[in-house]
């Protein structure tokens, strides 16, 4: 029996490569060198597409594969595929939630802990031979701080977790409040930034999040305050972020994601007040295969008739 096609977007992870092989006719969108022509020839036979979180999948691509059935997304956020589309046209949706959440959470602490702390500067200090000449300026601290979470989900809670390690006071705003968690919720973002020393950043991307982080919320978090975004660059109002720290709004930032990845602002890329990742939250060995068998077992899944393990709803 013939297999049924696979669009794959971008270059997955080799277990996601080797795990599909068998299932499907792979056609690799990225080394076309006409895709619309690929796609066109292909679409006929198409049944799934493989993305990841960055790529994802819109209607423009979804409507040229008038028989997609599933997308399968190496990656949790799903705010680069077009879920709405993918609704109305019965296309499954599968994301890669939970086995990320340590890895996620751990970048998120040390962001935090670098930006407080300046580690890259301190890294920078000796190197350049600063200490030489003079001890290392003393820096701010975690002691007696609150950090305020926005969004407290699978990774906000692996990064509360940690965060009680450390001695942190915890609380946090998201739309619905959590009955069984024993932190303060604010409903009111600006409220929390107001009462908090760090906001860490961790809800999905889109609509209903994007520019949640305002000016007006930079304002209200204050001069001593930091912000730590590992969530999606869309969810700051970046022009905003630079202005605030530029003019000593705000104390610093700690950034893994950025509005137009790759892509980093000049004004950040100067700054000695950030910390900034590119992106590395989930990419580790060990958590891009755990991500990569999630996104093969979904597949596999769907191609045997049996439920998915882990769709977007
Ligand atoms: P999750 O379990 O779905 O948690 C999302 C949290 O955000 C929930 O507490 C939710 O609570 C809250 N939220 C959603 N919309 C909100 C809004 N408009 N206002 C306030 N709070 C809102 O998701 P997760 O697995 O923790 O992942 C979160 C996100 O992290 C992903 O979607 C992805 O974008 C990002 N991420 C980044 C990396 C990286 O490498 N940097 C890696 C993995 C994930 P309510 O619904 O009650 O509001
Ligand atoms: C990935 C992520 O790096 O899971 C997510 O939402 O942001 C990261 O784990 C991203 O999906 C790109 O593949």
């Amino acid at each position: 029996m013939s297999k049924p096609g696979l669009v794959m977007v971008g270059p997955l992870m080799p277990r996601v490569v080797e795990g599909i092989a068998p299932l499907f006719e792979v056609h690799r969108l990225w080394e076309a060198a006409d895709q619309e022509a690929l796609l066109a020839k292909v679409a006929p036979t198409v049944r799934a597409i493989a993305t990841d979180g960055t790529r994802g999948a819109g209607a423009d691509l979804m409507r040229k594969l008038p028989h997609l059935a599933i997308v399968g997304c190496q990656g949790v956020g799903v705010d680069a595929i077009d879920l709405g589309y993918a609704r109305t046209h019965d296309v499954i949706v599968t994301n890669t939630p939970d086995v990320l959440n340590d890895d996620v959470a751990d970048i998120a602490i040390v962001l935090m802990l670098s930006a407080i702390r300046r580690i890259p500067q301190g890294d920078r200090y000796v190197r350049e031979g600063k200490w030489l000449k003079a001890p290392m300026p003393l820096t701010d601290t975690l002691r007696n701080r609150t950090l305020g979470m926005v969004g407290f989900g699978r990774i906000g809670k692996a990064i509360a977790k940690r965060a009680e390690a450390f001695g942190l006071k915890i609380v946090y705003h998201t739309r619905t409040l959590q009955i069984d968690q024993p932190y303060v919720h604010y409903p009111r973002l600006i409220e929390m930034a107001r009462d908090v020393d760090i906001l860490m950043v961790i809800v999905p991307g889109g609509a209903a999040t994007r520019h949640l982080i305002n000016a007006h919320v930079l304002e209200a978090l204050g001069p001593s305050g930091y912000i730590v975004n590992v969530a999606r660059g869309s969810v700051v109002d970046e022009p905003a972020l630079i202005k605030a720290l530029q003019e000593g709004k705000i104390a610093g930032a700690g950034l893994d994601v950025f509005e137009n990845e790759p892509s980093v602002p000049e004004a950040l890329l100067g700054m000695d007040n950030v910390v900034l990742a590119p992106h590395v939250g989930s990419a580790t060995h060990h958590t891009r295969n755990a991500m990569a068998q999630l996104v093969v077992d979904n597949l596999k899944a769907w191609r045997e008739g049996r439920p998915v393990l882990t769709p977007v709803k």
